[in-house]
């Protein structure tokens, strides 16, 4: 029989809360400090299926929390029943799982959303299902929000925050597959990636995914810091007045052609052409087009993995000449990649046969 929440708590040993901010204590400096963009290698070198840590890209705004683990506690608290605050050791005893999940970023909360900036991989991350823990601290019917913050603090593009905040609609944070993470391929986390422990919301944009976590808390409205109403919201594409705004949640339709590499110059007439396509929700097609989309064929596309990114092949007979590919993704709500324009429009590649 499943254990009663606060049984479950009382069998941790998990203590009860700190005094306010106390769980911040874990972090012993800021370091480096600042912007931090580590880019992805182009799309031709993210041919594994698996992303190793040293292919992911890695996007920190103010600096890269140091985290005293044995200091490190991850405060949960706010419209609860039972408020508490677990230690990494604690957090390791509970359930754990396991989900493959693509890993994207939005890009820059600065520009508007109009180019490409392929910064994607898929990676394993491991951790104890966000639900588990909510649920242990018994949420309120009045709470709909789970917002998350991180240990790190300093300045971006000029606007200063205390600490990195994010917010996730309770059913979102309630769905089986978003974590409370502390491993990625097997590995623990780097200090880059958000050590000790970080959120993974798979099939959500990269930001949501607070690092250096340290507290969770329920509320009945969105965060009011810097990163859920300065940055991170954008004008919905779908809105025909195109001024309502739309936070920054869930990753649209997109893909990349991964072969044949730019300009390549390719001596044998069957083309294999290949690429991965991700979304919050499957993708169910894949198009590739030679002619700059008067005509279509379809590629073939596997199924995903829990929330990973899909590969997608086709074979092409071509006589010699130069080409200009384009591939197009549509998810299972009939979502479809935009030709120009948008920041998941169709990657376009230039080769040869001869
Ligand atoms: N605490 C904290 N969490 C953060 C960030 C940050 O600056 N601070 N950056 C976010 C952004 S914009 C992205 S895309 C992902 C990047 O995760 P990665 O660096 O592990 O690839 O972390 C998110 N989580
Ligand atoms: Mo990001």
């Amino acid at each position: 029989m499943a254990m009663q929440p606060s049984a479950e708590l009382d069998e941790l040993g998990a203590c009860t809360l700190p005094d306010t901010g106390r769980e911040r204590d874990a972090c012993l400096e800021i370091n480096p400090d600042g912007f931090f963009i580590r880019h992805p290698p182009s799309p031709p070198l993210l041919s594994e299926f698996i992303t190793a840590e040293d292919q992911l890209f890695q996007t920190i705004h103010m600096g890269a929390a140091v985290v005293d683990a044995g200091k490190w506690m991850l405060v949960v608290d706010g419209l609860v029943r039972r408020p508490f605050a677990l230690s990494l050791p604690q957090l390791l005893r509970l359930p754990r799982k396991s989900v493959t999940a693509f890993h994207e970023c939005y890009g820059s909360p600065l520009k508007p959303p109009t180019e490409a900036v392929w910064r994607i991989g898929n990676v394993t991350w491991t951790g104890v299902p966000l639900a588990h823990i909510l649920s242990m601290a018994c949420p309120l019917p009045e709470a709909r929000y789970v917002w998350s913050e991180g240990l790190d603090r300093g300045s971006f593009f000029g606007v200063e925050a205390d600490r990195y905040q994010k917010d996730l609609p309770l059913d979102t944070a309630n769905s089986p597959e978003v974590l409370v993470a502390f491993e990625m391929n097997g590995e623990p986390l780097t200090k880059e990636r958000g050590a000790p422990v970080r959120l993974v919301v798979p099939g959500w944009f990269g930001t949501n995914m607070t690092k250096w976590l340290c507290r969770l808390t329920l509320e009945d409205r969105r965060a009011a810091g810097p990163y859920t109403t300065t940055f991170y919201n954008e004008i919905d594409p779908a809105d025909p007045s195109g001024k309502r705004k739309r936070p920054v949640w869930k990753a649209e339709v997109n893909s990349m052609i991964v072969r044949p590499t730019p300009d390549e110059v390719l001596s044998d007439h069957d083309v294999g052409v290949r690429g991965w396509a991700w979304c919050h929700e499957p993708v169910v097609e894949v198009q590739v087009t030679l002619d700059q989309g008067i005509t279509w064929l379809p590629a073939e596309v596997e199924t995903r993995v829990d929330v990973s990114w899909q590969m997608w092949r086709a074979e092409l007979h071509l006589p010699a000449g130069s080409y200009t590919l384009m591939a197009q993704a549509k998810s299972s709500s009939g979502a479809e990649q935009p030709l120009t324009g948008r920041r998941n429009h169709v990657h376009t590649v230039q080769f040869q046969v001869i």
